[in-house]
């Protein structure tokens, strides 16, 4: 009944109009799994290899080699295995390419291939996904808070302002559909404001406003203007979050901030973002330092994680090992958990353990290019791990996800919103 029967794959299309991957699974009972490969722009050196073709075609993207190893190898593998042994399944997968990037399948074959598998294993026990991955891994659902991006930067709007993400999220709302109403309202302020200034520009990736700044300072003081248009005092319901996504700007110690046209070192980078915390209500920041920066990282955490939510992304890569050497250097406080960064449900899922076990927190997210696909809003849920980071306000590979959020949240009843709970608690007005 619950055997894997077929596993079919096809090439769609991500949000950034680039092919990706998609996988069918089916079980002897006909029930059906499908899960899509997202893909990163701004990307960690120590991820899983996003498996392209290279050439002239398709800007080089196309995953025809992706594409043959699941047909050739991970189907004929996984075939008769039990769907509701992820685990297994997940090893079955990695016996193929044990290489710690999966440069040989590629992360893209087998993130897909393995959310197909989750997808399928809740079908055949009829259960929505966030109910069976919560039963699957013994944890306790609640709907994550959102963490969303009002203006987009970095790799993300051709480098126009340096820092990548200028978000908001509401802790002090009193439900998920609550949150999002609060963050609809900035999220137009923050329009009304560019239309205002003649600098309404589009959006960037992931659907927040183009940065049409002259510093990075200056988005985030918009960022304020607009929360207060919105009706709302900043740092009281609404905070913000920052993905700072150094990496794209610096290598070993030094920071090239283009826009204004500077060179920092670590330290003077730190005292800078410093600054920042102080000046403004900033309750997390991802990635801070870059991802070869360990002693940067930890002095950061060192001066700063008493009072924010220091997340590692490029830095951990959703890599339970990272997390753990991170725990001992006392480097961040928090890990940003993306399937696809390591490659396997299970994979990500010891990592989201191993950030349990050293204190850390979690926040499940998005890649910059993104599908239909909605498995990060069950598993963010389904894991109880408190945050889902997803993008902007707009964009149907965004709203998707949310979405998908209000539909949980409703079916799972009232009352397992986490909102003000471990975030306020432990960061929001510390
Ligand atoms: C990040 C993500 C999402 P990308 O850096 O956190 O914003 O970007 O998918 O390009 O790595
Ligand atoms: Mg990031």
């Amino acid at each position: 009944m619950t055997a894997i029967a077929t596993t079919l794959c096809r090439r769609v299309w991500d949000s950034r109009g680039h092919p990706t991957v998609e996988v069918e699974v089916t079980l002897e009972n006909g029930a059906l799994g499908r899960g899509i490969a997202p893909a990163g722009a701004s990307r960690g050196t120590r991820e899983a290899v996003d498996l392209r073709d290279g050439g002239d075609r398709l800007q080089g993207k196309d995953v025809q080699g992706a594409l043959a190893a699941v047909r050739s190898r991970i189907a004929p593998a996984i075939l008769g295995m039990d769907a509701t042994d992820q685990q297994a399944v997940d090893a079955a997968i990695l016996a193929l390419d044990p290489s710690p990037l999966k440069d040989s399948l590629g992360g893209n074959a087998t993130v897909a291939t393995s959310m197909a598998v989750l997808h399928a294993g809740a079908a055949v026990q009829g259960k929505p996904l966030w109910r069976y991955i919560a039963d699957l891994y013994g944890t306790t659902p609640s709907i994550p808070l959102p963490e969303i991006q009002i203006f987009g930067g970095g790799a993300h709007a051709g480098r126009r302002v340096d820092v990548q993400d200028f978000m908001v999220m509401v802790p002090g709302a009193t439900d998920f559909s609550e949150a999002l109403e609060v963050t609809n309202e900035i999220y137009f302020a923050a329009g009304d404001i560019m239309a205002r200034k003649g600098r309404l520009a589009g959006v960037a990736d992931e659907g927040g406003w183009w940065p049409a700044f002259d510093s990075n300072e200056e988005t985030l003081e918009t960022l304020i203007t607009a929360i207060e248009l919105a009706g709302e005092k900043p740092g009281e319901r609404v905070v913000i979050s920052l993905d700072i996504a150094a990496s794209e700007f610096g290598k070993g110690g030094l920071y090239r901030l283009a826009l204004e046209d500077r060179e920092l070192e670590s330290n003077a980078l730190i005292e800078m973002l410093g600054g920042w915390l102080d000046a403004y209500p900033i309750a997390a920041i991802e990635d801070p330092l870059g991802e070869d920066d360990a002693d940067g990282m930890a002095e950061f955490t060192r001066q700063f994680g008493n009072r924010v939510q220091i997340i590692g992304d490029d830095y951990l890569v959703t890599n339970a090992r990272l997390v753990r050497e991170a725990a001992q250097e006392k480097a961040c406080n928090a890990v940003l958990v993306k399937v696809n960064q390591v490659g396997t449900i299970t994979e990500a899922v010891d990592t989201f353990r191993a950030a349990d076990e050293a204190g850390y927190g979690a926040i499940v997210s998005a890649r910059s290019g993104e599908t239909e696909d909605v498995t990060i809003s069950h598993l963010a849920t389904g894991l109880g791990c408190g945050q889902l980071k997803v993008g902007s306000f707009t964009r149907s590979e965004r709203m998707a996800k949310w979405n998908e959020c209000l539909r949980i949240a409703e079916a799972s009843g009232s009352g397992v919103f986490v909102g003000g709970g471990p975030l306020a608690a432990t960061w929001w007005g510390a």
